[in-house]
This record gives structure tokens, sequence and C-alpha cells, in this order.
């Protein structure tokens, strides 16, 4: 843990390393006693490319035991140590730097570097865990090849794993043994990983297109090897894919995931061993949703696709993340588009955008997808890394096309390779390779803020002329602010935004199919030459189809024209996002009237645009359940000058019921018909179907109708998969009825030892919206299924509440903001990370009216004045107040 005072780290003081590491031997002990001793030999290289300097290394919770150089051992290890760094001076061109330490991965609750989770030992690096296992370069140029040796009690931790293939293995005394792993692959100590656990296997094995034959396993805690099928088909899956898409092919001979249940994030690309939050590896049909069986192939593949991009070929420094998140997560986009259907999930990605990203960038962490300065780069791992990253990867793709942006990515395997590199080597490979001029486009890395794309429309009937004039702005974020202060000077500028657009006419017919306009300046004008369609009345555009940019669209649509681009767009994406403008337009106008006093009214053109989707929803179970989802009470709220969470989720909450009112019939017949019947599988036919039903039942659970009541709760009861029953369970927790309690209590007590479960459990009391959510949310604190100590049961009660209720954590009286602040301040010395992350619930605090401001204000400063908080912490609420 950094102290509180650490300054921010600049992009512009990047300098190579004085120093290679060219091999490392790690020869890990662990003692009974739950402490371990880790003896490093690193083979050293001077860097003759950069001034000569001298050697430091970067170590934290580390107790340094023994140091040598080239066999001579240094008296006072301790001395050569500041302020977190090992400095040797004096050093020969080449020599074998040796040192040994002591290290507690039993008291080690950051959950970063080696640490303990249940009776296993596992290890997560990414980004600056490895210097809590050695002394070490800890940055990501400095690639190195590995030779690991484990030892431990055999009888507790029969598996002892590393990075690459196990060369030999052994017999101690007292009943120990040990395992020699040896990485062919130099690789930078982020990607370091070792495990020493009992645990079960799943084995299995691929044939490659080039004929070599792959181990693969899966590794999870005893009596789990039924839930770990669905991971290794989607692996199998993931790997035969990025073959075909990008002819990119598995290097190693083995290639292992280990599932462990304390884990920070999803999951960890580490070379040939991945390791795992069981969340992204377990499942069966009875314990997991769609959802959750859809996550899991994702995240499985995410983690595959690093392999080639993040390991073969990395990032430089820590500022260049989104070079291999960014890229990664469009490559697991894309196979998710192949896989199940495309419209559904870029409809995913967008709503997941907007609920996260945009957000980012209009609160006080906003930052570009390269940002310029850092405190703590586990901050940085961020909705604009990831999703942005994603969507900026996806305009280039969009701009060169299929065949285009494959020869780049070709080209920047040929060229980089075994190399760590930055953002602009990615784009120079895909200009060079496609010759698309992407100079203006690089803006997109170093300029933060959500773009507003303003545009209008001009008919000229006479000659059919159709002119289209696009803007865009791009408001200044917290970002530049920031900037301005650390005194580093930005000019922003208009972007390079690929506008995809169609032409249908009055009937909803197309007239223009999909076309590609570049908008780079502040503003643009397009004409096009309509004579041929005859048109009476000017054509209605389909903008931004399939969410070509990730910019806010603001478009004068009338109500009826968005109720025709629901029904008849060609680009699916446009024709959910039509409905998603006219809800948000018709409830943001129902919230004022709540607010000027009135009652909300929801217009017969909305049921009836609504009835129509409901009307086609057989042809496409899976688009027409996120075509009839409205839109959040979070996406209501970033619509407002000063949001109002009670009025918001009134007026949804009456949108809901009166839709199910005038539309009851309708769904109920869709509850016969998409029955599933047959055993379940994770199949995209049958879970759209399921989608569709559980939805149809979400609104009919509005109505408080007994016997739908009694309908879900058999649903609840008998339910033979997780998906079924888990879509009743919350309807029914969430309903004020006493079949609340039942189905809550019956849940836990079917599930109490489930982990996974357990916590769906605890995220839907977390959701509630029911007048004593906060009160449950504090008593489930010190109930048995809780633990501050694991990630995922915080994430499940906490983040959950914090940044998914908005009606209970943006309370008048400031209780969720008093209840956020204590549960950060006692984990801050337990897991900054996770602890900074549920800090991020306080970003939007600055949007609400000033009573609650008052409260927020208060609940930050309590936590900044934490005597020893985390740099994590530290930076997320020093930001959110300046
Ligand atoms: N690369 C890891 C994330 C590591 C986060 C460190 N705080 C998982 C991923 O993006 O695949
Ligand atoms: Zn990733």
């Amino acid at each position: 843990m950094k102290n509180s005072f650490s300054r921010a780290i600049h992009l512009r003081d990047y300098r190579a390393p004085a120093w290679w590491v060219d091999e490392v031997e790690l020869d890990v002990s662990i003692a009974d006693d739950g402490h371990a001793e880790v003896a490093a030999t690193l083979s050293l290289r001077r860097n003759e490319a950069v001034p000569a300097a001298p050697l430091q290394l970067d170590g934290e919770a580390l107790e340094l035991l023994a140091l040598a150089v080239d066999g001579r051992a240094l008296p006072a290890p301790a001395s050569f140590v500041r302020d977190g760094r090992l400095e040797l001076a004096d050093l020969p061109a080449r020599c074998r730097l040796s040192t040994r330490v002591r290290i507690r991965p039993d008291l080690n609750t950051t959950l970063s570097g080696f640490y303990r989770s249940k009776d296993g030992y596992f290890t997560q690096c990414e980004a600056e865990g490895f210097r809590r296992i050695t002394w070490f370069p800890d940055r990501p140029d400095v690639m190195s090849r590995y030779t690991v040796t484990l030892h431990a009690n055999r009888e507790r931790f029969p598996d002892l794993l590393a990075n690459g293939n196990r060369v030999a293995e052994g017999e101690e005394e007292g009943g120990r043994h040990w395992a020699r792993w040896v990485d062919p692959f130099p690789k930078p100590c982020y990607l370091f990983a070792m495990v020493a656990a009992k645990l079960d296997r799943l084995d299995d094995t691929f044939t490659t297109a080039s004929g070599r034959t792959v181990d693969l396993a899966i590794y999870v805690e005893p009596g789990k090897l039924d839930q770990c099928g669905f991971a290794m088909h989607a692996l199998k899956k993931s790997m035969r894919w990025d073959e075909r898409r990008f002819g990119l092919e598995l290097d190693l001979d083995r290639y292992m995931i280990v599932a462990v249940g304390d884990f920070n994030m999803g999951a960890m690309e580490n070379k040939g061993l991945n390791i795992f939050n069981t969340k992204y590896v377990l499942a069966r049909p009875d314990i997991a949703t769609d959802v959750d069986y859809m996550n899991i192939d994702r995240v499985v593949a995410h983690e595959y696709f690093h392999n080639w991009t993040g390991n073969r070929v990395t990032c430089r420094d820590w500022f260049q993340l989104s070079l291999k998140e960014g890229l990664t997560v469009f490559r697991d986009q894309e196979y998710g588009s192949d896989e199940y259907s495309r419209a559904v999930q870029r409809i995913q990605e967008v709503r997941g955008l907007r609920a996260a990203q945009f957000p980012e960038d209009a609160g006080p962490m906003a930052h570009p997808i390269r940002p310029a300065s850092y405190e703590e780069i586990n901050n940085f791992y961020t909705a604009t890394v990831y999703e942005k990253g994603a969507e900026v990867v996806r305009m280039i793709h969009t701009l060169l096309g299929e065949d285009g942006f494959r020869r780049g990515m070709d080209l920047y395997f040929e060229r980089h390779d075994g190399q760590a590199v930055t953002c602009d080597d990615f784009v120079s490979a895909m200009q060079d390779a496609s010759g698309v001029d992407l100079a203006q486009f690089r803006r997109w890395y170093e300029q933060a803020g959500t773009p507003r794309l303003g545009a209008r429309t001009a008919f000229d009937a006479a000659t059919g002329r159709w002119t289209l004039t696009l803007e865009q702005s791009n408001p200044e974020t917290a970002y530049e602010r920031r900037l301005q202060e650390e005194g580093l000077r930005f000019e922003r500028g208009p972007l390079h935004i690929p506008v995809a657009l169609g032409l249908l006419d009055a009937h909803g017919r197309e007239i223009l199919p999909t076309t590609v306009l570049s908008l780079t300046e502040a503003s643009g004008r397009f004409e096009f030459d309509l004579s041929a369609h005859g048109l009476k009345a000017a054509p209605l555009p389909s903008l931004l189809r399939n969410f070509s940019a990730p910019v806010a669209l603001d478009y004068q649509y009338g109500d009826s024209d968005l109720a025709t681009l629901m029904a008849h767009d060609s680009d699916e994406f446009n024709r959910w996002e039509a409905g998603q403008r006219l809800a948000t337009r018709l409830m943001l106008a129902g919230v004022a009237q709540v607010q000027a006093g009135s009652e909300a009214a929801v217009p017969d053109l909305f049921v009836d645009a609504f009835a129509a989707v409901l009307a086609k929803a057989d042809a496409d179970p899976a688009f027409a359940a996120e075509a009839l989802t409205l839109p959040s009470e979070a996406w209501l709220g970033d619509q407002m000058t000063v949001i109002d969470p009670d009025a918001i989720h009134r007026v949804r909450t009456l949108f809901r019921r009166t839709l199910a009112e005038r539309l009851r019939s309708q769904f109920e017949a869709l509850l016969v018909r998409h029955e599933v019947a047959g055993a379940y599988a994770p199949e995209p036919a049958a879970m759209g179907r399921r989608a569709l039903r559980n939805l149809a039942l979400g609104y009919l659970m509005t109505l408080d109708d007994s016997a739908l009541q009694l309908k879900a709760l058999s649903q609840f009861r008998d339910a033979d998969n997780m998906t079924d029953q888990f879509a009743a369970f919350s309807l029914l927790a969430h309903s004020d009825t006493p079949l609340r309690e039942v189905a809550l209590n019956e849940f836990y007590a079917r599930w109490k030892d489930e982990a996974l479960v357990v916590d769906k459990w605890l995220a839907v009391q977390a959701t509630s919206p029911l007048s004593d959510a906060r009160a449950r949310v504090r008593e489930l604190m010190v109930h048995e299924a809780f633990d501050l100590k694991n990630p995922n049961k915080v994430y499940a009660l906490v983040r959950t509440f914090c940044a998914a209720n908005p009606l209970h954590f943006h309370a008048a009286d400031g209780s969720g903001y008093a209840y956020a602040a204590g549960v950060i301040r006692e984990l801050d010395p337990v897991n900054p990370q996770v602890a900074s992350r549920v800090a991020r619930a306080f970003d939007r605090w600055r949007r609400f009216d000033d009573g609650r401001q008052a409260y927020a204000r208060r609940a930050l400063e309590s936590i900044r004045d934490l005597p020893g908080l985390s740099a994590d912490v530290a930076e997320v609420v020093g930001r959110a107040l300046a």
C-alpha cells in the first residue's frame, strides 16, 4: 500500500529501463506456519540504449533476508532499501543478483501478490503485485524467461503450478514435495502466476489448426468438477474462433485455468496459467443463470484472447493499458457476436457503456482511454480503458472494414510479436496496413469526455436533395482541469467520428442502406441526391447505426418518427435505440410532471409502439426482451441536471405498471408460448425465450395480483434451472407480500453452501426497492453469509447496493452514503482495491440536490480523513472532493 501522499505518475516521464532481466529463477518454499520464503536470482543486463543508471527494484511487504551479486553476499541488505525501492549502483554490465525474502501470504488480505484463499495459495500480479513476491523491476517493459521451483507440504498442497511446462518434480523430507516449471516465453512479471493447493482437475485436449495437440486443464476446489464443463467448452470454442477469425493459434503445450473464490476482479490472463474468479468458471444449470453462462463464455474467451493481445504483444507501460484491454474486449465482443445474436450483444454492450462509461466521462474520474497521469494504476481498470477502449478499436474496424482491420492485426503481430509497445504502435500498424489516414483519429486516445453529436437535416422536395449537418462538441471534463493543475498543457480538438447512417421513407422502407460518413471537423455538411426516390416528404434518418461511435446523439426526432424507426429500421440496434429514446423522453416528461406536483401519464403512442414490438416478439425473443426493457433509473438520472431518484423511481414504476395493465393478455400469452421444453441448455434460442418470458413475468408482477404471485412462487419452486428460479425469486423478493420472506428463506436454506448462489441472494436484497432495503443491507453485513474479506461478497451486497439501487443509496436522509462510507473505511485497510471500487459509487454526488450533496460530502470527508488511507481510495475520494 502506498501512502496517501504519493504523487501522480506521468506518461511524459516514461524512460526505458536501465536494466533488462533476461532470466528469473524463483525458488518458493511455503512453510507450514503460513509464511513463505522466496529466493530469486535475476540475470541482469545493462540496457546499452540508455545512459547508465543504478539498478532499481520495487518491493512491497517483503522482509529482505539476504542479497548477493554474482554469489557474493552484500552485508546489511536493508541499507540498500529506501522508500520501497532497492537500489544498487556500480553493478557490472552483466551480473546475477540474488535476493531472499520472507513473505506472509496468510496475512495478505489485499489479494494482490501471493495470498491465501481457503486452503490454497494463489497469485495476482497485475498491475503491481509481483513486487509483493520478490524484489523486481515491476514494469511491463521488462520481459524475462522464468524458471520457478515450488516447495510445500504434499498432503495439503498436492498441486504446485506455475507458468509454462512442468519439467521436474520430486519428494522432500518431512512430507514435502517440489515441482519445477519453465515458461519458454519471455514475459513481463505481471503475467507471472503460481498456485499451491489441493484441487480437482478437468482435463481435455485441443488440436490446433496446424495439428499440434495441446493439453487443457481446469482446476477447481474439490467437489466442483461437475461445474467446470461449460468453461472448458467455452475455452475450446474461443480457441477455434481465434484461429478462424484472426488466424491466431495457441503457442503453448499446456493451458491451465485455476478457479479461486477470493479474487479482486473477474480473471487474469497469466501466461498459460489463467487464474479466475470462481464466478467466471463454475456453472451448472441449477446454480448458474443464462447471464452467468454468457459471462463465463465471454470471460474465458477474453483471457484466452489476451494470449496474443496482451501477452505476445504487451504494454510498454501502464498508460497503454487500453492497448491490450480495449483490443481484447473488442475481440471478446466479436466472439460474442459470432456465437450469439450480434444485435443483442451490441445492445447489451452499449447499455453497459452508457451505464458505466458515460458517467465516468461526466464525473470526477474522467480520463481518456490512454490517461496522461495516474496515482494508483489499479484505479484505471475502468469502463473507459476497457469499454470505451473497445469502442475506439471498433471505430477503427468500421473505418478500415473487416479485411483492412485483419491486415492491420497481421501487421501489428508481424512488427511487434514479443515486444512491449504503445497504443501508437497499434494505430500505426492499422494505418500502414490499410492506407487509411488515422492521424486525427489518434485524438480518441488522449481526449476524455463523451462527445455530443448534433445533427440537423434539410430536404428540398423539388430537387430531391437531402442535407445532413453534423456538429460535434467535446465538453471539458474533470480530466483537463486536473491536467492543468498538474501543469500539463492540453488542447482539445475535433475527433474523427465515423457516423453510420441509413434513410427510411415515410412508410419505413429503406431508401439508403447503411453508409459510413467521417466527421473530422467541428461541423460537416453531407448532401445526398434522393431524386430517384420521388419522395414527397423528408426521409427519416437512422443515425449512428449500430452505435458507430461512442457519442451522445442530439437529433430532434418526433415521437412518431421514433415509433416508425422502432417498427421498421433495418438496423436492429437502432430499432432498440429508437424505443429507448422514446421511453427516455416520455419518462423524463413524466418526472417533470411529478416534480411539478401533478401525476405522470403514459401516452397511448408509447403503449402502442410497445405493443407493436410485443406483437413481433416471437420472431426474435432475445431482441424483444431488450426492446421491451425500459431505460434504467440511473440512465434517466444521468439525463437530468439535478437527479431526483424518488421521482424517477415513481415514474418508472408507473410506466411498468401501466404497460402491464394495458398489455396484460399479451404478456400472459408470452408466458405460455415461450415455456422452454426439455432439459436446460445455455443455447442462444432458449436463452432468448427465457429472457422474454421472465421479462413478461416481471411486468405482470407489477400488478399486485395474487394469482400471478403464486405463479411466480411455483416457478421459483419448480424450475429445473437457475435462470427461471432466479427470475421468479428476484420478483418475489422485491414484492411487498408475505411471499417475499418465504422466497428469501427458502432460497437461502437451499443454497447456503453454494457461495456463488449466496452472492445472488445478497445482490437481490441489495437492489430491493422496498422501504426496508437499507435496514436489510445493514443487517446482512453481520449475517453468516457475508464476509468483508471476500470481494464477491462485498460486490454482491455493498457495491450492488451503492451502484444498482439509486433509490436507496441516494436516500434523502443521507443514510445510504453514511453506510457506504462506513464500509469503505472498514474495508480500506483490508483490501484497498475493493474499497476503491466501492468508493466509485460517489462519482455522481454533485449531480444531486444540496441536501444530498451535504450528506455525500460529509461521507467523503470521513473517508478522506481516515488515518493511513490507501492510495487507491485516496485518489478516488480526493478527485470526488476536488
Ligand atoms: N488483466 C486483468 C485485470 C487485472 C486488474 C488488476 N487490478 C483481467 C483482464 O482484463 O483480462
Ligand atoms: Zn483483459
